[in-house]
């Protein structure tokens, strides 16, 4: 057979053989947790974790089989857990061609964020609106009246500058606080207060100040009067060579900054993206981060999570990654390209 003609037979029979795909499965679907990756039935990417009434949920873009970059990520999913043991897949919550200004092809349904103010919950995610992807990024906003689902598109930020990855912060007194960045170059990361209507800006977007090496996914979070951010670092670097992003975290008195550079607290994961969300569950805390280890593959993500552990003058440990390895013929942050 000649050499073209058997690779498209293979690549014909590993569908039928069930390589590479993503299970059908009947939603809600539910699951024990047996260790890392959470999620074993789809790849899942860009884990934001909430506390809604004593349940975690985990909002995450989906990662699309076969991988094509990040840009067919079309749909976004969210699990829940009343105990990090039981899981639940709600199913799909948005998909790119629920979005009325969205890009006509679709895709690039990015890292979202999820709050809740006021009894309803505030979905936010980028989302392109032009062929032109990489210029013409909005961050849409779809609510409902409750965590799980019933997310109705109702516009985008107005003003907000064409970058990814948004992040909303609500402090002690209801301020909520919007942060997005990376995309472009120089990969800035910029934030500005909500109005109370959480739908539009309360002033001029500032950059945040004191970042260092600063790539993409802010998430900022408070305990004990700290603002923290953590972010992954603009590609980590070892011995000269690339091999994937590290988190990193900053600290601040002030929720817009300016923040001091702290240290990394999660490794690469063995892949060149990194993203993570940290959240108090139940008096402890955990970051939420994803990996390649499910496929071996970067664009083919996997959501997991590990405790986060602070000393007593507030700085954080590095995140001990840990996980069922086995899955894949891959080893997270050992097995570096
Ligand atoms: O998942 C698409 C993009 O990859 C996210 O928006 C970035 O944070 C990176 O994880």
């Amino acid at each position: 057979m000649k050499p073209r003609i058997f690779l498209t037979f293979i690549l014909f029979l590993l569908p039928l053989a069930g390589i590479g795909q993503q299970k059908v499965v009947r939603y809600p679907f539910k699951w024990t947790y047996t260790g890392n990756p959470i999620v074993n039935h789809m790849y899942t990417a860009d884990p934001t974790a909430r506390v809604f009434n004593d349940t975690l949920y985990v909002y995450c873009s989906t990662d699309q089989y076969p991988a094509r970059g990040c840009d067919f990520m079309d749909k976004y999913h969210v699990f829940s857990t009343p105990d990090l043991k039981t899981w639940t897949d709600h199913g799909e919550i948005l998909r790119a061609d629920q979005v009325p200004w969205g890009r006509k092809e679709g895709g690039f349904m990015w890292a979202p964020d999820c709050v809740c103010k006021d009894g309803k919950y505030y979905y936010y995610f980028p989302h392109p609106s032009e062929t032109e992807w990489n210029n013409s990024w909005k961050f849409g906003i779809a609510v409902s009246d409750r965590p799980d689902g019933g997310f109705k598109v109702m516009g985008y930020i107005p003003g907000a500058p064409p970058l990814i990855d948004p992040n909303v912060f609500i402090d002690d007194d209801g301020q909520a606080y919007f942060y997005i960045g990376g995309a472009q170059a120089g990969h800035p990361c910029t934030g500005v207060k909500l109005k109370p209507n959480m739908m539009e800006p309360d002033g001029e977007f500032v950059p945040m100040e004191g970042l260092e090496n600063f790539h993409e996914g802010p998430f900022v979070f408070k305990r004990k009067e700290i603002y923290y951010m953590i972010y992954p670092d603009h590609h980590g670097h070892s011995e000269g060579k690339l091999y994937g992003n590290q988190m990193l975290y900053a600290t601040s008195d002030n929720p817009l900054g300016p923040w001091k550079y702290r240290g990394v607290i999660l490794d690469p994961t063995g892949i060149e993206t990194s993203h993570g969300s940290v959240v108090e569950f139940k008096g402890k805390w955990y970051l939420f981060y994803h990996n390649g280890a499910l496929s071996g593959e970067g664009n083919l993500r996997s959501i997991c999570f590990d405790r986060l552990y602070f000393k007593g003058n507030g700085e954080i440990k590095k995140v001990v990654q840990t996980g069922d390895f086995d899955k894949a013929d891959f080893m997270p942050a050992v097995k570096r390209k």
